[in-house]
């Protein structure tokens, strides 16, 4: 067997350090499976956020933890846009994400939806479950200082 010199393996290590660090702290929510499972999805609500140049609208949601939800994200505007919020997307348990009523994905969670293209719309199945005050930006150029923040507050 041959052995790597300590100075590789060094090298290798620190290659690792500088991959870019993920901008969200949280770990995704641990039983997100029971929680899908058990919420009433017969009670869900449906929440609408066009977005546009330079807007969310609405800019601020409010949402109760332990309720099913469908969060359509629709960009009307001419511009591509983003949905950033991470922070949020690790504090709901995820059902699945429908892109344009045509492709479902399924995963443990999310950081950004990006980029939302003229007509584009994204359908978010989700149990809110942490509360707090979550963020959402369009990172794209200066959307963000003409207006494309906002927040969604988890109560
Ligand atoms: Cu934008």
């Amino acid at each position: 067997m041959r052995i790597l010199p300590l100075s590789l393996l060094v090298v290798a290590i620190a290659g690792c350090q500088s991959m870019p660090a993920p901008s969200v702290s949280a770990t995704p929510v641990p039983n997100a499976d029971a929680l899908v499972k058990a919420a009433d999805w017969a009670k869900m609500e449906t929440v609408t956020v066009v977005l546009g140049e330079h807007h969310f609208t609405p800019a601020d949601l409010k949402l109760k933890a332990g309720q099913a939800y469908k969060l359509e994200l629709r960009n009307e505007g001419e511009k591509d846009h983003y949905f950033t919020a991470g922070e949020f997307f690790k504090n709901v348990a995820w059902r699945k994400v429908m892109v344009n009523k045509q492709a479902e994905i399924k995963a443990p969670y999310f950081l950004a939806f990006e980029p939302l293209k003229k007509g584009g719309q994204v359908d978010l199945y989700f149990v809110a479950v942490n509360k707090g005050t979550y963020q959402v930006i369009c990172t794209i150029d200066d959307h963000r200082e003409k207006g494309m923040e906002g927040t969604v507050v988890i109560e």
